[in-house]
Order: C-alpha cells, then sequence, then structure tokens
C-alpha cells in the first residue's frame, strides 16, 4: 500500500537497468565538504536518495578520489571547488544559490557560497536521478528570486486548522518540546526540496498564550529541528497579548509600557531561538485587536513590533487583509484606501503581506491593486495553497496556474513590463527585502493534504517561490515524475489534466468574474441566494443579478474600484468592450443579452461554462481512467473516488447556480444542454 506519505521524496528504485547502472558508474565516489549540521543533513538525504533509488549504500569518501566523484562544497571548505575559481559565480547567485556543473577532469561538482546551498543543490540532484535526467552535460545555476518564502500555518492551539482539510495541526503541543515526531523532520526535508525557508507556526487569528515561555520552549523545539534544513520559525502574534498575558491595560503601541513589554518579549524569544524570523500579524480585520483600537494606523502598530525585533535581526509581515461592514465602501477598495497612504512610513524590516486579489482567494480574481501602488514598501505576496474556495482537499485543482496568472499580471505602475512578479521579487522598486506566503494545505491526513494532487500545490508554491517564472507546466512535469510516474504515457495526460483543472473550477463555480457566491459559513458548495447577515458577506451583494442583468458595476460610473489601477489597465477593466472576459462580471453589470467573444449572449456564455466544467470532470476521469496500472492501486482508487465526487458536486454548483439566476434572466436553458438533475 502506498499512502502518499514521502510526498514527492520517493526514491524508489530506478527499473531502467541501464540507466542505473550509468548512474551508479558516475557516482562511484562522494566528497562532501565540511561538517555543519547542513552539510550532514544533505549527505543525510543523498545517502537516503541513493539507496533507494539505485539500491546502493554509499560511504563518502574524505578526499575527492582518482576517478568520476561527486564533490559538493564551498570554496572555503573545499580545495577543490576553490580550484574551480567559480567565487565570482557563486557570489552573483547569493547566499541560498548553486551551481552542478562538471569539472575539467568530469567530476560532478554541486558548488555553493553557503552550506545551505549545497543542501537545496543536493535536492536538485536528486530531482534529476528522480526524473531520470542525463547526467552528461551539467551546467546548473539556481538562484532564488525571492528571499523569504514562508509558509502560513492557520493551526489553532487547540489542534484544529482554520481553512484545514486534511486533519488537524500537524504541531503536537502537548508532547513539545519533550517529543520531537519523525513527521517534524519530513516536513522540513520536504518543504527544503523546494526552497521553503520559513514557517509561521500558529493561526493569523491568534492566541496570544503561543508567546508566552511555556509555548516559547515548544516553538524552540521546532525550531532546532527545522534549523539544519534551513527554515526559520515565525509566529503570529496578537496585538492586544500585552493586555492578555502581560497584565497591561493598554496594547496602544504608543505607550512605552507596551513598547518595553514587546522589547523584552523579543529579546526573550531570541533567547531561545537566536535565528527566530519575527512576527506575522493580523490587526484591525475580522475582528482581530490591533492598533486602530487606539486611533493609530497600521503602520504605527507595525512599527512598534519591527523596532522589538529588529535588533535582533526579525521581520513584522503585516497583512493587508483588512476590510470592515461598518465601510459603507466597497470591500475589494478597501485595502487600499488604507495602506496606500502609509507607503515611506513602515521601518524597513517591515513587509506587508497582500493577498494575491483584492478579495479573497476566490477561484479567480484580478490581481490586487496594492501591487504596484506602495513603491516605498516591501510587499509579499500571499497565496492560498488550502483550497478554501476551491474544493477543500475533495477536488483535484492544480493551484500553479492561478499563482502564475497573478505573478505575470502588468500592473503597468513603471510603464508596460511592471509584473507584479517584479513587484514581489523587489526588483521594480529596487528592493532587498521579499517575501513569498503560502497559507498551507498541510494536516494530520496521512499523505499529508488529504487528496493526492494536493501535493502539486504544496509543491508548486514552493517552486513558483523560489522562482515566480519556472511555469506551472514545468513544474506539473517534475511533481508528476517524482510522486507518480516518468512514463511519458503517464505524465503527459496527467500534465494536461491538471493544466486544465483551475480553469475548470471556475467554470463550474464562478465563471467569467463571478465571485464570492458560495454557501455561507463553510465557503464549500454553491450559495448564490445567500443574502442574510452582513453585506459584504453575502452573495446577492456581489453578482447583483436582477431582471436585466448581472455583475458588479466596479467602473467609473459604479464603485470606481478600477481607478486604483495604473493606466491602461484602468481603461482595460473600465471598458466593457476591453476588459478580459474572464473579469467581465468583476468589473461590470452586464445584459442578459450583451453578446459575449463567442457570440453567445452572457446568458448562454454563463450557461455555457457551467455545463462545460462540469463536462470536463468527465473528461478528467476519462484521462484518469487511461492511466490506470501505471501506479499503486492506493492512490489510483483514492484520485479516481475522489473524482467521483468531485463530479456530482460540480453538477450540483452548476444545477444551482444555473437554475437561481435562471429566475433573474428568465430565459431558457440553451438547448444543447440536459436539463439539470437538481431541480
Ligand atoms: O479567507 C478568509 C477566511 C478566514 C481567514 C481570513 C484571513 C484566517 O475565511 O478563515 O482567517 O480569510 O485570511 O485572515
Amino acid at each position: 500500500a502506498d499512502d502518499g506519505y514521502r510526498l514527492w521524496l520517493r526514491y524508489d528504485k530506478i527499473q531502467d537497468e541501464d540507466l542505473r547502472q550509468d548512474y551508479l558508474h558516475q557516482l562511484r565516489q562522494i566528497h562532501y565538504a565540511g561538517s555543519s549540521a547542513r552539510i550532514e543533513k544533505a549527505k543525510e538525504e543523498l545517502q537516503r536518495g541513493i539507496s533507494g533509488l539505485l539500491a546502493q549504500k554509499i560511504t563518502f569518501s574524505d578526499e575527492p578520489g582518482n576517478g568520476p566523484t561527486l564533490i559538493a562544497g564551498t570554496p572555503e571548505s573545499s580545495p577543490h571547488i576553490r580550484s574551480m575559481e567559480l567565487q565570482g559565480e557563486l557570489r552573483s547567485l547569493g547566499e541560498d544559490g548553486y551551481l552542478i556543473t562538471r569539472d575539467r577532469q568530469n567530476n560532478i561538482a554541486i558548488a555553493a557560497s553557503r552550506d545551505i546551498g549545497l543542501l537545496y543543490g543536493t535536492f536538485h540532484f536528486l530531482r534529476l536521478l528522480q526524473s531520470q535526467q542525463s547526467l552528461q552535460d551539467l551546467d546548473i545555476k539556481s538562484a532564488p528570486q525571492i528571499q523569504l518564502r514562508v509558509l502560513n500555518h492557520w493551526f489553532n492551539l487547540d489542534g484544529t486548522a482554520e481553512r484545514g482539510y486534511a486533519g488537524g495541526a500537524i504541531w503536537q503541543w502537548e508532547q513539545l518540546p519533550d517529543y520531537k515526531d519523525p513527521l517534524y523532520t519530513d516536513y522540513a526535508r520536504a518543504n527544503a526540496s523546494v526552497g521553503i525557508n520559513g514557517t509561521v507556526l500558529n493561526n493569523v487569528n491568534s492566541d496570544a498564550l503561543i508567546l508566552t515561555e511555556g509555548y516559547l520552549e515548544k516553538v524552540k523545539a521546532l525550531a532546532d529541528v527545522f534549523r539544519p534544513y534551513g527554515i526559520k520559525v515565525y509566529l503570529s502574534a496578537r496585538f492586544s497579548a500585552p493586555i492578555e498575558i502581560g497584565n497591561l491595560s493598554t496594547a496602544d503601541p504608543r505607550d512605552p509600557e507596551v513598547r518595553r513589554w514587546w522589547e523584552k518579549k523579543a529579546n526573550e524569544i531570541y533567547s531561545r531561538i537566536p535565528d527566530f524570523g519575527g512576527f506575522l500579524v493580523k490587526a484591525n480585520s475580522e475582528g482581530q485587536p490591533g492598533p486602530q483600537d487606539y486611533n493609530r494606523s497600521h503602520a504605527e502598530g507595525a512599527n512598534m513590533l519591527a523596532k522589538a525585533l529588529s535588533p535582533h535581526g526579525g521581520v513584522v509581515m503585516w497583512r493587508a487583509f483588512v476590510y470592515s461592514n461598518e465601510e459603507p465602501e466597497d470591500r475589494v477598495k478597501q485595502a487600499y484606501n488604507e495602506f496606500t497612504p502609509l507607503d515611506g512610513e513602515f521601518r524597513d524590516n517591515v513587509l506587508v503581506q497582500v493577498k494575491n486579489g483584492p478579495l479573497d482567494f476566490q477561484p479567480r480574481e484580478p490581481f490586487h491593486p496594492l501591487f504596484g501602488a506602495m513603491p516605498e514598501t516591501p510587499l509579499m505576496m500571499e497565496f492560498q495553497i488550502t483550497q478554501e474556495y476551491l474544493g477543500f482537499a475533495t477536488h483535484l485543482t492544480y493551484q500553479a496556474p492561478l499563482y502564475e496568472e497573478v505573478l505575470d499580471a502588468d500592473t503597468y505602475a513603471k510603464g508596460e513590463g511592471s509584473y507584479v512578479r517584479k513587484v514581489i521579487d523587489g526588483s521594480l522598486d529596487d528592493k532587498q527585502l521579499t517575501g513569498m506566503a503560502g497559507v498551507a494545505n498541510i494536516g494530520t491526513d496521512r499523505n499529508w493534504t488529504g487528496h493526492p494532487f494536493a501535493q502539486a500545490n504544496w509543491y508548486a508554491y514552493g517552486r513558483l517561490a523560489w522562482n515566480p517564472e519556472l511555469g506551472s507546466e514545468r513544474i506539473a512535469e517534475e511533481w508528476i515524475s517524482m510522486t507518480f510516474s516518468n512514463k511519458e504515457a503517464f505524465i503527459e495526460p496527467v500534465k494536461e489534466m491538471m493544466l486544465a483543472s483551475r480553469e475548470i473550477a471556475v467554470d463550474y463555480r464562478t465563471p467569467l468574474g463571478l465571485h464570492h457566491i458560495m454557501g455561507y459559513g463553510s465557503h464549500y458548495g454553491p450559495g448564490p441566494w445567500v443574502d442574510e447577515g452582513r453585506a459584504d458577506w453575502t452573495s446577492v451583494y456581489y453578482h447583483r443579478a436582477d431582471s436585466s442583468g448581472i455583475g458588479f458595476d466596479r467602473s467609473t460610473s459604479g464603485s470606481n474600484a478600477v481607478s486604483q489601477y495604473h493606466p491602461p489597465v484602468k481603461q482595460q477593466f473600465n471598458d466593457i468592450e476591453k476588459v478580459p472576459e474572464k473579469y467581465l462580471l468583476w468589473f461590470h453589470h452586464v445584459e442578459w443579452d450583451y453578446e459575449l467573444d463567442s457570440g453567445r449572449t452572457l446568458w448562454e456564455g454563463l450557461v455555457h461554462h457551467y455545463y462545460s466544467g462540469v463536462d470536463s470532470i468527465r473528461r478528467m476521469q476519462d484521462t484518469w481512467e487511461s492511466v490506470e496500472g501505471y501506479i499503486d492501486e492506493q492512490r489510483y482508487t483514492h484520485v479516481a473516488r475522489l473524482l467521483e465526487i468531485q463530479e456530482k458536486e460540480a453538477a450540483f454548483w452548476r444545477d444551482a447556480c444555473v437554475l437561481y439566476f435562471q429566475q433573474f434572466s428568465g430565459r431558457p436553458i440553451p438547448d444543447a444542454y440536459p436539463e439539470p438533475d437538481h431541480p
């Protein structure tokens, strides 16, 4: 049985005997220079990888031997690497980068400036073997384009996970610090293998208790496990902690006692965890406390924490996910309105963490207008890996195309080519401090993520945080070959299925720019009829269907959200004829008979998207059936059954939405489609 626990780090024996012999021949001798904890982890991983893939135990030699050797080292630790004169090149690759190349004697060399680069290079080398690449002309240079590559866990201290769908929290708080589950090491290996170098352990809706001595001991134990893998620990800090655990009467950032409390707290944390990463903060959002409780700005709040962390090298990741229902303003405009006036006011160890879109991780949103609008502030991307609005751990949705769509969007902040990814990697505004966060989909399920294909979203997030230009297709290929099979006949169709899956998810939920029409509270099934409680959590507020048409008018004659984008993006979004159809109903209230690019009316087109979304799940099922036999029965069957559920639920989405909107359109369902099965 294969429960998927090993993720993409499988290392099953290579069946092609010639290839295995060829690899063995080239890896007869292995020399890793130096002796740090990170080198030890690199050696352990290589040992594990090669004993699996090549079915051969390796012994490390103390010196590069005669004849072909795999040599890993830094210019400091290895005279051989030093003699290759790679220093200049290595410097240009920064602290985490590495080279995998051949030297003049045709040895394979993994070279880096620091040991962490050797660990990353080792994982890359193993990936070459796992995906059965030739080692002949090795010429690999790799360096991350983003500095902080962080997972955000929404784990609560009681063991539950907010919006987590693969079981509970993986940190066993009650057994820490004494028992360190080996799972923590496997978690760190998986993250390091894709270059993730930070983890926020607790939910952004945070509990101040995490900052008390008892919990900090537990946090330290985790930090000790993760450190050799280059992973720093961060915590979500509750703004009112000085009141809740510090016995102060206020958390006002201007109060000297409050400031002193945070400074002492920072000292206490760093005395245990010298490389602690810093704080993530959700303030004055969805009921969380924050500086505005004292009429202070987000900048004042963030700066107080940043000042406390700064002597120790820590950072503050301050979230821009703020909105309030008391505000009559269009919710998607609120974060921009609150944050742009603060540009330039944040201390230099603060990053503002912005969700990919201005609403909330919908199946599709246009990019957040804050990207490109705060040139003086490092902006960190926040993606959601967990599928809050994408079918939890039940639906197969490969999210790399979603991430890519946002990263490749052009903000035009400094003219054409001002891509969101250039804001994030710091190149657009010359920022040194850069970061990307992914809200993790990991839980206590044996396979970590519930759906076997949800592992791909964790993998893809890490790979894109390392290199935002890698491309969804290449990432899917890598992941499939490492996770399932190297056979072309498996990789090709499965890759196509993954690449299509995001658009399909949009088609059966929120086509043509619809958004926020899911079930109230659960965020799982359809709920276009939701019309209660707060306007900003209400579906009818967002889709605005009536007898004249459907969609939210955010043009200059509506809420004017379009004006938060730079020209010419603003003009494009503002013009019903020019706005990309995928965002049509995000920005416009459109008549039912409006003609779409396809020649269909809006009503017919809407129906078409819903129906083709469901039909496409059937094609995904056919694809999956066609590759039966290439992989183990357990994972095959698991995916096959989940696809059946997905088909049923996609049909439910389709029927609910089509029938609900039909009340307003008053038009028939075009003949080519069967009547919905869920009246
Ligand atoms: O998407 C919404 C979720 C909340 C979450 C919030 C946030 C952690 O429904 O569960 O709270 O976003 O990102 O802060």
